[in-house]
């Protein structure tokens, strides 16, 4: 019950994005009316994020972590692509569902994906369980994330490569059933999550080099049948420490509040690190933790 009144509010706050007397291209500067930026927590992934209302979880690019919601360390899995029938090098954005977690993992190299899988966990020791196939045809080619859409059974991957499309999946068969186009195309696209009737996508599109803030885009996904959906930016990250990487994004289903997570003080080509900017000697992850606010 109080999960969903905080869903509710936060269609409420998704809504009032979408809907607002502003334009898109001013909606900007409602970010601080729409979240505001409650804590950040550092933590060891740099990939994606997830959370059950009561523990964090991280995915590195090759390891998941399990955090409680003070940011301490509880759980851990370094060899997380044991057991898996492809060859692995890099999970993406994770979710979380029913005590498991989703994650989209594949061979990752020099800007190209293959091998593509979405591997469930248990949540509860971050072990392996089972992975729901891949189907090529529906001409994916890379996985930078997923997400669970429990109101409606279904599971969604995200293309970091061509982000053209969506693609959904049954949740308990694991069928391929559509791909699903964006208009238009977040560039970069690095997470998703489902939060009420929309989907929110986290962006890589702002240029680290010259401080350019990364995007929140969000789209409505209720309806089974649409081909394609609107897609409108949800937030510019301004509020970030420092422009880096934005990664994935998740909403806590017991408070409401946005989770996202930045990579800051690594230079990225082709979506790997390459050294360091000007002040750092290594690269920080942190989970951004934002409060809706409702006015
Ligand atoms: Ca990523
Ligand atoms: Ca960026």
């Amino acid at each position: 019950m109080k999960a969903m009144i905080y869903i509710s509010v936060l269609s409420l706050v998704i809504a009032a994005t979408a809907c607002g007397r502003k334009s898109p291209a001013d909606r900007n500067d409602d970010n601080a009316a729409t979240y505001r930026l409650a804590r950040v927590i550092e933590v060891d992934g740099r990939q994606g994020v997830a959370t059950d209302g009561e523990f964090y979880y991280v995915s590195g690019s090759t390891a998941l972590y399990k955090y409680d919601k003070q940011g301490r360390l509880v759980a851990e899995n370094t060899s997380p692509f044991d057991g898996l029938a492809l060859e692995a090098n890099h999970i993406g954005d994770i979710d979380v569902h029913d005590g498991e977690i989703y994650a989209g993992i594949e061979w990752f190299e020099d800007g190209v994906g293959r091998n593509i899988q979405a591997a469930v966990y248990d949540a509860s020791t971050l072990q392996w369980v089972r992975s729901i196939d891949w189907q090529p045809s529906s001409g994916q080619v890379e996985v930078c994330g997923l997400a669970v859409d429990a109101e409606r059974g279904k599971l969604y991957m995200a293309d970091w490569v061509d982000g053209r499309y969506i693609y959904r999946y049954d949740l308990s068969t694991g069928d391929y059933e559509d791909k699903i186009q964006l208009r238009p195309v977040p560039a970069l696209q690095q997470g998703i999550c489902v939060a009420g009737d929309s989907i929110l996508i986290s962006a890589d599109d702002g240029e680290a080099d010259r401080d350019e803030a990364d995007r929140i885009y969000w789209a409505p996904i209720a309806d089974l049948s649409a081909a394609s959906v609107d897609v409108a930016v949800m937030r510019t990250m301004s509020d970030f420490r420092r422009a880096g990487e934005i990664e994935g994004l998740t909403v806590d289903p017991s408070t409401g509040e946005l989770v996202v997570l930045s990579n800051r003080g690594a230079r990225i080509v082709l979506g790997m690190p390459r050294g360091f900017y000007d002040g750092y000697d290594r690269e920080i992850h942190e989970l951004y933790i934002y409060e809706p606010v409702v006015e």
